[in-house]
Formats: structure tokens, sequence, C-alpha cells
């Protein structure tokens, strides 16, 4: 059993707050820095038992904010193939941090043993990484606290994107295995991208140089770090790229700043036509932007960068000849109406709805051959199913532009991260398709016309109260409001409207949208006025 007195010490280094409740979401655990040493620590204990249960599977552990200001932090966990804990664990690592007595951290920990059949005589593994939060630091040691009072084995990777410490996640569990992802590090995830991404590009027409708002976050140094990997396949710019001055994370940069405000970072003077993109905080996610020739700014946000990636893969498995491959896209209503009609009307592919959270998309793309996932806010990937890619690895081609295509598909697996959004990875893959086609942003962005939205938070008393079904597309509470929406909904034009509470902040959102930018403010307002 637990080394009760060994818990108690360690525990006594990392006392929990009083009169604060934690919750683990779809975010893992976020919030201001200075509460998170209990936190974190007790995640490292529960990392351990998820570890030995798995039978000494790796666990990944990242502590990171995202876009979140610099004095936020956070600890999300990663399971053995990279994706996200499972769900049922929220509950576990909710109610281990929430103990308020070291009596109580060791009763839920022997329940936990005992309810979920953990023999804590297997070995357990975890590894970890940081962004560039200089409360980083300090809360990886509480986390390597919590890993020993159950013996982990564990390895620090230091300063990584989330991304990457998903990557070498799933490269620990699978080295020497048929599904073997990698080296476990990353040189060898830099190695992997660029590989692929050479093989897409070679022999093409180098694009003009894209300039990357890195949101001064761990993407600006890691990208550096990758750019000799890369060679001459690609130029880019790197701006925002202070990660020495932390109080510069995320502010007024990145692709959350860039996709709410819908204006470019600090310090960025547009030329029209050229391309722009920016990462978040821990580069896991990114939308790209350029200026019209009127000086209008244009996004092309996570929807567009799905469309992008639908269509060339569409076009990919038909010149490869093994169409057989079915392609389908996962999106949440935040999705722009305009790109669903593009999707399923223009190239006829599937599109599921799924509720807000990455979880739900990831699971949902898995049952596709090829899934393309992508939230509006930049977030997403592209999955290839095993079988698939069984297919493209013993397809042959019956003419020298079928084994061409054949050769972009496997490239183009590889150089898109499975296990989760990586804004390094999505970079790549647009360039790719840029280079292959020799588009512009503009021509990227005529596939569709973005419906003009508006997204609006509103501060509630109690935003429990609100209950939604239909992937949140429907309230069922409070009683009466979804009929109330439907009825001012029914008088706008392309008007579409939902209410959903926020997962990670104390507000309702009101999404709209609608025919022309007037009437989306309009609806927008009499949707938030009936929620308030
Ligand atoms: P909430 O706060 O539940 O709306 C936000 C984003 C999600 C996702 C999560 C996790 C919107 C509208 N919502 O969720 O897409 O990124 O944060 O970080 O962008
Ligand atoms: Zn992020």
């Amino acid at each position: 059993s637990v080394n009760i007195e060994n818990l108690n010490t360690l525990s006594g280094l990392h006392p929990k707050p009083e009169n604060v409740k934690f919750t683990y979401g779809t975010a893992g655990f976020r919030m201001k820095a200075e509460l998170l040493d209990s936190v974190v620590f007790r995640t490292g204990i529960l990392a351990a038992l998820r570890s030995k249960k798995l039978d000494g599977k790796v666990i990944g552990c990242m502590i990171t904010a995202s876009h979140n200001p610099a004095q936020d932090n956070g600890v999300k966990l990663v399971d053995p193939m990279g994706e996200m804990l499972e769900g049922s664990w929220e509950a576990h690592v909710t109610a281990l941090s929430n103990a308020e007595t070291n009596e109580q951290l060791v009763d839920i920990i022997h329940s936990m043993v005992s309810s979920l059949k953990i023999d804590l005589t297997k070995p357990a593994k975890v590894v970890f990484g940081r962004d560039t939060r200089p409360s980083g630091e300090a809360l990886a040691a509480a986390f390597v606290d919590g890993l020993k009072v159950l013996d982990a084995e564990t390895t620090d990777y230091g300063i990584v994107t989330t991304p990457q410490l998903h990557y070498i996640t799933r490269c620990l569990n699978t080295a020497g295995t048929p599904e073997a992802y990698g080296e476990p590090s990353a040189e060898g995830y830099y190695k992997k991208l660029a590989g692929a991404f050479k093989t897409l590009v070679d022999g093409k027409t180098k694009l003009s140089p894209l300039t990357l708002d890195c949101a001064n976050g761990v993407g600006a140094p890691k990208f550096q770090e990758f750019v000799p990997f890369l060679g001459d396949s690609i130029s880019v710019n790197i701006m925002n790229d202070d990660v020495e001055n932390a109080s510069k994370l995320n502010l007024n940069s990145g692709a959350d700043y860039v996709k709410s405000n819908q204006r470019a970072p600090v310090g960025l003077k547009m030329v029209p036509q050229q391309r722009y993109a920016s990462f978040d905080g821990d580069a896991d996610r990114i939308v790209y932007y350029y200026q019209d020739d009127d000086s209008t700014f244009k996004l092309l946000d996570g929807d567009k960068i799905a469309g992008l990636a639908a269509m060339f893969i569409i076009d990919l498995v038909k010149a490869a000849g093994i169409d057989s491959i079915s392609v389908g896209v996962v999106q949440t209503a935040y999705a722009n109406g305009a790109s669903t009609q593009y999707l399923r009307n223009t190239l006829n592919v599937p599109v599921s709805c799924v509720p807000t959270g990455v979880k739900h998309l990831h699971h949902e793309a898995t049952k596709y051959d090829v899934g393309v996932y992508f939230e509006a806010n930049g977030h997403g990937t592209v999955l290839f199913s095993p079988s698939a890619l069984k297919t493209i690895h013993s397809a042959e081609g019956s003419s020298p532009a079928q084994a061409v295509a054949i050769r972009n598909l496997r490239a183009f697996s590889d150089v898109i991260n499975q296990t989760v959004g990586d804004a390094f990875s999505d970079l790549l893959f647009v360039e790719t398709i840029l280079t292959q086609r020799q588009w512009t942003p503009k021509i990227w962005d005529q596939a569709y016309t973005d419906l003009p939205n508006r997204l609006v938070k509103v501060v509630v008393q109690d935003r429990s109260i609100f209950k939604t079904v239909d992937a949140e597309r429907k309230l069922v509470e409070p009683a009466g409001l979804q009929d109330a929406i439907d009825a001012i909904v029914l008088k706008f034009r392309d008007g579409r409207s939902f209410v959903r509470p926020s997962g990670t902040e104390d507000v309702v959102r009101v999404y709209a949208e609608a025919a022309t930018r007037p009437e989306t403010d309009e609806l927008a307002f009499r949707i938030a006025g009936l929620v308030f």
C-alpha cells in the first residue's frame, strides 16, 4: 500500500489553500499560478496511479495555461497514445485536488486503488514538460514531489510545446512496436516533421516568406530550434518572440487575440496579400490571416484550415486511385455556417458537429478513415485510421502520377501530428498545400465567404442553470428560453444563434451569425438580452 509517512511529509510541503474548489475541466486545471502548487503535486500522484493502472505505460503531463495571461498557469495529463486523459479520470483527479486533509487524501487514493483495481506493485512512468511561464519551474518541482509518493520513474523534458509533449508520450509508448511513432525527443519530432515537409514541397517553387507571431510564448524558441531542420524548404520571419519578458506572454498577440479581435497582433504592420500566422502561448493553435488590397483584415481560422485540408486530401486520395478511403470533417457549433455549407455542398464530405472541447472532436474524428477536426479558434489536426494508413502504405499505384500522389499522402500523414492539434504541424501542412497549388492566401480564402459572426460573453449569476443538448446547439434549461431564441432567430436572414455555458470561464457565451454585419450584431444583442 501507500507509504503514509512519505505521503504526509511530501504533502505537508504542498498544502491546499483553504476555501478553493478545483475542477479538472476541458483544459485540465487552469487558474492563477499561486493557487496551483497543491493541485500540481496531487496531479503527480494521480499520474503515477494512472500509469500503474495501465501496467507501467508512460503518462505525460504538461504545465501550461495556453493563451491565458502570464500570471496564470495550468496542468493537463496526457494518456499513452498522446490523447487527453480519459474522461472518467477527470473526476478522480478533481477529488484528489479537493481533499482538505492528508487523511482524506489517503482515503481517496485507497478507494481509487480498490475500486479501479490498481496494482501498486506495478511500475509507474511519467514524463513532463512546461511552457515558458516563470511559475512553471516551481510547479514542475511540485509535480515531481507528487510522483515521489508512488516512486514513479520520470523524465523532465523541460521547456516544450504542448504538442511536443503529446508526441513524446506517444513515441515512448509505441517504441519497438509496429505503431512506432518516432524518436521520443524534440529533435526526433523536428526530424520527422521536417523530413515529411521536404518531401511534400520538393521541386516546387518556394512561396514568399511567412510572418509568424509567436505570442511571446514557447512557440518562439521552439520554432527557432526547428528552423535548421527545415533548411531552405521554407522561409519564416518570427515575431513576438520575447520570452524573457514574461508579462508580454499572449499580450495583444497570438492566435486567441487575433481570432477574437479580428485584427493583427501588436507590432505587425501588414502588407497586402502577404501571409501571416499566429500561434497561441503553448503552440497548439494557429490561425492565418492577410490584408486585402482595400486594407480589410481577412482571417483564415480553424474552419478555413479544415476546409483547405479536406479539399486537398480528397483530391489526393482520388489522384492516388484509393478513393475507397472516406474523408470526414468534425466541427463544433462555433464553426461558421458558410464553412459547413462549403464542406457539405461543395466538397460533399460528411460533417459532424460535437460539443466544445478537443476530446470530443478527436473522438468523433476517429470514426472516419481520414478525420479532419478543427475548432474555429484554430485548434485541430487530421487523424488517419490504422486501416487508412495500411492502405496508403501498401498502395503502389498503376501510373507515375498515382505513385506521386501515394508518396504525398504518406508524407502528409507524417507531417501531421496525430496526437493533438499542433501549430507547427498545422503550419507545415497549410504551407504544403499552398506551395503545391501555388496559392496566395486570397485564393485559399475564396473557397467560401464567412458569414458575419459575433461571440459575446454574458456574466450571469449562475451559469450552471444553462443546460444544452444537440452538441450544445439547443438549450433545454432554463425552460422556455430556447423557444424565445428560436422566435428571434427566425426573423434574421441566414440567422443562427446559440447559447451555452463556458467550460473554462465563469460566463455564458452567445454566438450569432446572419447575412450582414448589422443584422448579426442586432441578433447577438437581442439574444444576449434574453440571457442576461
Ligand atoms: P469554453 O470556455 O468552454 O467556451 C474555450 C473555447 C474552446 C476550447 C476551450 C479549451 C471557444 C468559443 N471556446 O471553451 O474552443 O478551446 O476553451 O481551451 O473558443
Ligand atoms: Zn493552447
